[in-house]
């Protein structure tokens, strides 16, 4: 029997002798497999991994109540004792306090696999005790979710429904990647990646002589096969190179006038702006170059060849994951709309192709989901705020045109994140975990959530368990059959969930009667009907679970983004205010945000290269996805950590800097700044623009004991604010931030997050 496995980074199928995988190779219909699988066998029986339940020791001592979390020993419990202690003092806190002191967000990727998909089991769970405090929006797109309806469209048409790679490939003849175009990023996609495909589209392109212009401070930002020519702005300045394009366009006449007024509103506000008419200053490329450091003839130039040719004006995530990131996406769009070309083949606007695989997959029809009941309140917070929320209940504050309130948390409960690897500033989060009564994690691996926890429950890793898994956008349905038993004690979190819901009393209600394995049959059969009766014939669930994967139908695999509206906007109209694309939107400038303003604009973020706190801290470090792992994940497996050096996660860094600082490749550093510091092992190499050092987010926060923003292992967010993207979106904006780096002359020691943190039987507890 073939064994395939679904991860978030791609299909592999594997040898296992049941207890373990002995050898592993990709699925052999990946065209661009990535070596990101070599994670799972090798971190799977890693000290870290949690092998039964655990109380922390002052929360067994002395019950519930707020507490130092993250430094003390665990006592290891038996998996009754432990259920009962989780059903005892959810029943308190729920009768106590009701579902607004729950906090279930949970956001994170957790693993592939579509019933065992955590953060939909822990969000069912808590729907059948009354509900639960949960967050909108990701930390991947939090400004993108908010923003992008007031301009465009939603932000899963924007997505989903993106022009089709392939399409790109045969018809874009320019394609200027804001952002770039990065096959690491493209690596992952929720959910699944089935064939890898950038370099083989981009390849596609240039061969047919399409060309790439790549904007980013990183040169290999985008794939080598485009040869793309690299323009690196300071970072967090891509709007005003974006606004001196369209000052260009405007200027010279470039600018689609028919489909600006057919297609558009609010163009005159904003070419008002571009003029200088609202502040005496034209948004010209000699303004830009002061800003961007990108010389203005290469930006006249540029506008010029985008008017005259097939143009794809893409936008990465992560430019909307900073201080105002809402304005390179707008100007994104504006500048697209200006071409005139959004709604034909490989031209017009994307957002992330470089950002997830499944970016640029035609959409297909919808797979199975469990349910997961209704939540009996409703009250939330952007994702993001979630340290705010804790450390100020009762504090009022403004989102998306609302004022709202943070609810009073006692009780936080984390299955498939981990907020101390996503989350900013965590010397501060920590302070906020101090504050409720309870916290509980499932995750299989010592993580430093986990470490910060009270009742920690061991989760089964995905290749443990049955299941069956497909990513956001892909195509190819996978059985996922258990390759191995679960380590230790390790229980997947539906069992977890439906013994702790038995002892609540709603067992009947979270379960229906159902084992995971029928439940996994009673969903696919659902699916299978619902999907006969659209037409669709396709395998029933004994002959799909014995295969090795599904093809499932794409209605429309050479889909274009917005061609109904471009042939006709009255039929076909966009889900904004207006119906058509917004230059300019009434609604934004109705809230009267400071940091987001009616239309696009250049402001300047609290930390930038050419701002005044660079005297201070003169390099922007770009804190990015890494390349070896997916976020945190399986950040001790052996391929993460083939690029440690000396243990710690690389920094790169121009040579010019690493000159000025006199320290060369293979040194550890310090890297700091007024919130907190880290360790990082240092890689010189001018793929970085100058002024500029890279540290990929993902190493386990590993604090020294006496400080808490001091992580002694390479984890960026120990230096990055806690600040929102902007009041409308309150995204994260971890991408950037300003650090100094000097040679680091104390004690290397062993990453002590890479082995399990105390653990004592305590008589009498
Ligand atoms: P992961 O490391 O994927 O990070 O943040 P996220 O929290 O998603 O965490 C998932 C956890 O789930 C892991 O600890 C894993 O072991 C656990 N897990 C896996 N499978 C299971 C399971 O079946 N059950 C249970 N109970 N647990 C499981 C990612 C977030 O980070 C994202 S999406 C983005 S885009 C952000 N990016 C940035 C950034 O660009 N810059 C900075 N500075 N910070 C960021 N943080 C954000």
């Amino acid at each position: 029997m073939v064994t395939t496995h679904l991860t978030h980074w791609g299909a592999f199928e594997a040898d296992s002798d049941g207890e373990r995988l002995t050898r592993v190779r990709p699925w052999r219909g990946d065209p661009e497999p990535t070596p990101l699988i070599e994670n799972v066998a090798s971190a799977q029986h890693h000290p870290t991994r949690i092998d039964q339940p655990y109380i922390r020791r002052g929360w067994l001592e002395n019950g519930p109540g707020p507490g130092a979390r993250g430094s003390e020993s665990f006592v290891p419990v038996s998996w009754d004792r432990a259920l009962d202690l989780l059903a005892g003092e959810l029943r308190r806190v729920y009768g106590q306090y009701g579902a607004e002191a729950v906090y279930g967000g949970s956001y994170g990727w957790a693993s592939a696999g579509r019933f065992h998909h955590a953060q939909s089991q822990l969000h069912r769970f808590l729907n059948c005790l009354g509900g639960y405090v949960r967050h909108v929006n990701s930390y991947s797109l939090g400004t993108s979710t908010v923003f992008l309806p007031y301009v465009i469209g939603d932000v899963g048409w924007v997505t989903q429904r993106a022009t089709a790679k392939t399409v790109l490939a045969e018809h874009s003849e320019l394609v200027v990647a804001f952002g770039g175009l990065s096959p690491k990023n493209t690596a992952v996609s929720p959910g699944g990646v089935s064939r890898h495909n950038t370099r083989g589209w981009i390849a596609a392109a240039r061969a047919r002589g399409c060309r790439f212009v790549s904007v980013s401070p990183l040169r290999d930002d985008t794939a080598s096969e485009g040869d793309a020519e690299w323009i690196a702005p300071l970072p967090g300045t891509d709007v005003a190179m974006m606004l001196a394009l369209a000052q260009v366009l405007d200027a010279e006449g470039l600018a689609d006038r028919e489909f600006l007024r057919e297609y558009t509103v609010g163009y005159e506000r904003f070419a008002a702006y571009l003029r200088g008419a609202e502040d005496g200053v034209a948004k010209d490329p000699e303004w830009a170059a002061a800003v961007t450091g990108v010389p203005a003839n290469r930006i006249r130039a540029l506008a010029r060849e985008m008017a005259a040719v097939r143009t794809l004006v893409t936008v990465s995530w992560s430019l909307q994951r900073a201080r105002h990131g809402e304005q390179p996406l707008w100007a994104g769009v504006a500048l697209a709309a200006m071409l005139g070309q959004i709604g034909l083949p490989g031209g017009g606007f994307g957002h992330g192709y470089g950002s997830a695989a499944g970016v640029g997959e035609p959409a297909r029809v919808p797979v199975p989901r469990l349910p997961q009941g209704r939540n009996g309140i409703d009250i939330f917070i952007p994702v993001a705020r979630i340290a705010d929320m804790l450390l100020n209940p009762g504090t009022r504050y403004r989102y998306n045109g609302q004022e709202l309130v943070y609810p009073d948390v006692r009780l936080v409960y984390w299955c498939g994140g981990n907020p101390f690897h996503h989350h900013q500033d965590l010397a501060r989060l920590r302070a906020a975990f101090a504050r409720p009564d309870t916290i509980v994690v499932h995750d299989a691996f010592w993580t430093a959530t986990a470490r910060h926890a009270d009742i920690v429950l061991p989760s089964t890793m995905s290749i443990e368990r049955d299941d069956y898994g497909v990513g956001e956008g892909d195509s190819v349905f996978f059985p996922m059959r258990a390759l191995t038993r679960p380590r230790a004690e390790a229980r997947d979190d539906y069992s977890i969930f439906a013994a702790a819901a038995e002892r609540l009393g709603v067992g009947p209600q979270f379960t229906e009667g159902r084992s995971a394995g029928g439940w996994l049959r009673h969903l696919y059969e659902q699916w299978h009907l619902a999907q006969s009766r659209a037409g669709h014939e396709l395998p029933d669930f004994d002959a799909f679970w014995a295969g090795e994967s599904l093809e499932l139908p794409v209605p429309d695999p050479r889909q274009v983004l917005a061609a109904d509206f471009r042939a006709d906007p009255v039929r076909y109209p966009l889900a904004t205010p207006s119906g058509k694309i917004e230059i300019f939107s009434a609604t934004i400038a109705g809230f009267g945000y400071a940091d987001c303003p009616g239309h696009p604009v250049w402001l300047e973020p609290e930390e930038w290269l050419g701002g005044p706190a660079a005297e201070r801290y003169p390099l922007q470090l770009v804190a990015n996805q890494p390349r070896t792992k997916l976020h945190s994940q399986l950040d001790v497996g052996v391929y993460s950590r083939s690029v440690k050096i000396s243990g710690r996660e690389p920094i790169r860094m121009h040579p010019s800097d690493a000159a000025a600082r006199g320290v060369s490749t293979g040194a550890i550093v310090r890297v700091f700044n007024g919130r907190g510091s880290c360790l990082a092992g240092l890689v010189v190499d001018d793929v970085v623009r100058a002024g500029v050092v890279q540290l990929s987010t993902g190493a386990w926060y590993d604090p020294d004991p006496a400080d808490p923003g001091f992580c002694r292992h390479g984890n960026p967010n120990v230096l990055i604010a806690d600040r929102a993207s902007s009041t409308l979106s309150q995204g994260c904006a971890g991408q950037l931030t300003l650090v100094e780096v000097e040679r680091y002359t104390g004690p290397i020691t062993e990453v002590e997050v890479f082995r399990p943190p105390p653990a004592e039987v305590v008589p009498g507890l």
